[in-house]
Order: structure tokens, then C-alpha cells, then sequence
């Protein structure tokens, strides 16, 4: 068994339903089970003109191997309607694997920890509701020092899921 952190966020028809929905699937995923899933949190899209985003982080504990649960995930974002039209668009569904273990991946399909994750708002707060803050990251900083250098800004944590 591992642990393993999934980045989620939406910012299409419905948000909120559409991660409410993913969890339920997340609870489905076969040799796994989910641990725990953050508050939900609104902020604007990293690139300007798209609706905000919902997102929230999910802690799952699998025996599945990171490609196939890879696989499993963009299964579940395509059955949420997922369009991939241009990098980064606006996405009814976004599964995003954080954290695998203790594990570096460096495949064409995945990068683990996921990038950029140690800089954003709506990854580390969401992931510090589940996660130890001693929780170390692949260059070493903790979970807490991470958190000191990310202010909380631009974040809107919402009363219930
Ligand atoms: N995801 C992106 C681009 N911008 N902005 C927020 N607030 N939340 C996201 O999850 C997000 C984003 C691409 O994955
Ligand atoms: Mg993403
Ligand atoms: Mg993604």
C-alpha cells in the first residue's frame, strides 16, 4: 500500500458537483481506499479569463501501480466530460496524482511530485487538511515550509463539501 495525494479541480458546469462526483469514483478505484478529502476551496484560474476553480486534494492508499492509476484517473475525467482541447483550458475535471509514496517519476505521461504543486495555494492547504506537516517533498522542504513561503491569498475555503 502507498499513500497517494490527487490534485482536484474544476472549473466547469458545476464545480463543486463535478468534485463531489469524482470522489465518489475515487471511492470506487479498484485495490485502493480513500483516506480522506480536504474542504473544498474557489480561486481564479493561474491564467486570466476562465471561470474560478474549485479544487480540493484527495488522500487514496492503493496497491495499483502509478501508470494504471493514471489511466483510472483520465477514465474518470473522460466520463466527467473532460474535453482536452488546448493545455490548460477550462476543465470540467482535473485528477492531478500529487504525491505517489516517496516516489520520483519522470515518465512521458507523469511527473511525480506533480510540478509546481510546492508553490500553489490550492494544492498546499487543501493537502495540509490530510497530510502530516512533516510531510517531506522531493527537494527536501517540508509540507510546513512550504506552507510558510505560500500566503494564503486569492483562496476561499468553502463551509461544507
Ligand atoms: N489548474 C490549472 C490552471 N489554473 N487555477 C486554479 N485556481 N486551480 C487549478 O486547479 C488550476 C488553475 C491547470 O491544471
Ligand atoms: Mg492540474
Ligand atoms: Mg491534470
Amino acid at each position: 500500500m502507498e499513500r497517494i495525494y490527487i490534485g482536484m479541480g474544476s472549473n466547469l458546469a458545476d464545480p463543486a458537483e463535478q468534485l463531489r462526483s469524482a470522489i465518489e469514483a475515487l471511492a470506487q478505484l479498484p485495490q485502493s481506499s480513500l483516506i480522506g478529502v480536504s474542504a473544498f476551496y474557489q480561486s481564479d484560474s493561474l491564467l486570466p479569463g476562465q471561470p474560478r476553480y474549485t479544487n480540493a486534494v484527495a488522500a487514496l492508499d492503493s496497491t495499483l501501480a502509478p501508470l494504471v492509476l493514471l489511466d483510472a484517473l483520465q477514465a474518470i475525467e473522460n466520463d466527467q466530460g473532460r474535453e482536452r482541447l488546448e493545455r490548460w483550458g477550462p476543465r470540467t475535471l482535473d485528477l492531478d496524482i500529487l504525491l505517489f509514496g516517496d516516489r520520483l517519476i519522470d515518465e512521458p505521461r507523469l511527473k511525480v511530485p506533480h510540478y509546481h504543486m510546492q508553490e500553489r495555494a490550492f494544492v498546499l492547504y487543501p493537502l495540509a487538511e490530510l497530510a502530516p506537516a512533516d510531510l517531506c517533498l522531493a527537494d527536501g522542504r517540508t509540507l510546513a515550509e512550504l506552507l510558510g513561503a505560500c500566503p494564503f491569498v486569492g483562496l476561499e475555503r468553502l463551509p461544507a463539501r
